[in-house]
């Protein structure tokens, strides 16, 4: 029960500043916070769904992804490994162990990895972690001749970013349709954005960055809003707190941010996957509100899709869009959760609105610190108390 309650005690205090003001517990629910969803939504009652679950007794997991056609998970360790779950059980050699790097607590560790997507061909994955000086480093790494196995000697490192505080370290690598790795960035840190990184184009914080690393040496796309002039060449959105988890659907489009909130608002943010140089409104902005006062310049600030007050939770963890096989009634429904709550919602999002807003009625899971999907599209929820769940079909009760 003591290793339970510590790592408990670690879970609560992960990406919960210390300095979050306890008052959101009593803020009023604003107008402007979405409705709440609904435990069933016509589309969607006939199914009912399960976390299942897959492994347990993982150290601190943050995140879970793998190769293209790849039957195997891998899953990344906060301390700083990456562990691989093969026919259901964890190898017991890691595939990468970089402990010795990484500074790993609260908001900071290894935080997320992102396989290139010709990784068949080249062996390239590329790791988002904080290191002894509380700076974030994306790495490149090359698999061995194992293929259960990366090599540690093969560190590259592609991209080193100041932190100047321990929260909002973003944390999220992936590739886009495009090809490009996006890479997304939290703030920097302390509480209410004190340098306005929010909404300066000369930082990488507060960003979400999109690079090509097909060659050693990193470029920025020509597409990118500020390549040609006037900013950091490497953004692609600006105005972000702390985008954890993000993702994308290239069925539809969409590219969706789950951007964790300052006292009051958690929200997720919908736009096309193609457009450039998108303002998410931090710090002017929390959610549909104002950040300072009754009122402020929204022009040119985009509005989230879906809102929650800290009432319903403390940070949210982006999920997925559901495109397996396995489930077919929630095809296209977007999955999150909050890490300080047990619920699992999901949204559909269908010609620019939010439509079968649903709280799913699944067994409590604690501490859901991210989403993965594995090569078939199917979604998996990851414990940070150290266990794996898939997400499944379940009869209907009463069956
Ligand atoms: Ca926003």
């Amino acid at each position: 029960m003591l290793r339970t309650n510590a790592a408990i005690a670690v879970a609560v205090s992960l990406f919960c500043s210390p300095q979050r003001d306890a008052s959101a517990d009593t803020i009023q629910v604003a107008q402007s916070v979405s409705p709440a969803p609904t435990q069933s939504s016509p589309a969607t009652q006939r199914v009912t769904i399960a976390m299942q679950e897959v492994v347990r007794g993982l150290d601190e997991p943050v995140y879970l992804t793998t190769p293209v056609g790849d039957a195997r998970l891998f899953v990344g360790e906060q301390p700083g490994r990456i562990v691989i779950i093969k026919d259901g059980r964890k190898l017991p050699r890691p595939f990468l162990d970089i402990t010795r790097k990484v500074q790993s607590g609260g908001e900071r560790g290894f935080l997320s990895v992102a396989f290139h997507p010709q990784y068949r061909t080249n062996g390239f994955l590329f790791v988002n972690y904080t290191d002894h000086n509380g700076d974030t480093n994306i790495e490149r790494y090359t698999v061995s001749h194992d293929p259960d196995v990366a090599d540690s000697g093969s560190a590259r490192l592609i991209l080193k970013i100041h932190q100047p505080y321990a929260n909002h370290n973003g944390g999220m690598n992936l590739f886009g349709p495009d090809g490009m790795l996006y890479i997304g960035m939290g703030d920097g840190g302390s509480q209410l954005d004190p340098s306005g990184n929010g909404q300066s184009s000369n930082t990488l914080l507060a960003k979400l960055l999109r690079i090509n690393v097909d060659r050693d040496a990193y470029t920025s796309p020509a597409a990118n809003p500020y390549a040609k002039s006037g900013g950091r060449p490497e953004i692609w959105a600006i105005g972000l707190r702390n985008p954890w988890r993000f993702a994308f659907d290239a069925k539809d489009g969409n590219l969706y941010i789950a951007d964790v909130g300052q006292d009051k608002y958690e929200e997720i943010d919908v736009v096309p996957s193609s457009r450039a140089g998108v303002n998410y409104g931090w710090s002017v902005m929390e959610g549909f509100s104002c950040l300072h006062g009754d009122s402020c310049n929204q022009t040119g600030l985009q509005r989230p899709a879906v809102v929650y007050s800290h009432s319903d939770g403390c940070s949210i963890t982006g999920g997925f869009v559901y495109r397996g096989r396995k489930i077919p009634a929630l095809d296209g429904h977007y999955f999150y959760a909050d890490y300080c709550k047990t619920w699992l919602r999901s949204f559909k999002y269908v010609n620019g609105r939010v439509t079968e807003q649903t709280e799913w009625p699944v067994a409590k899971v604690s501490a859901i610190a991210s989403f993965g999907l594995d090569a078939e599209g199917e979604i998996y929820a990851v414990s940070h108390l150290g266990v794996i769940y898939r997400m499944i079909a379940a009869l209907p009760s009463g069956r």
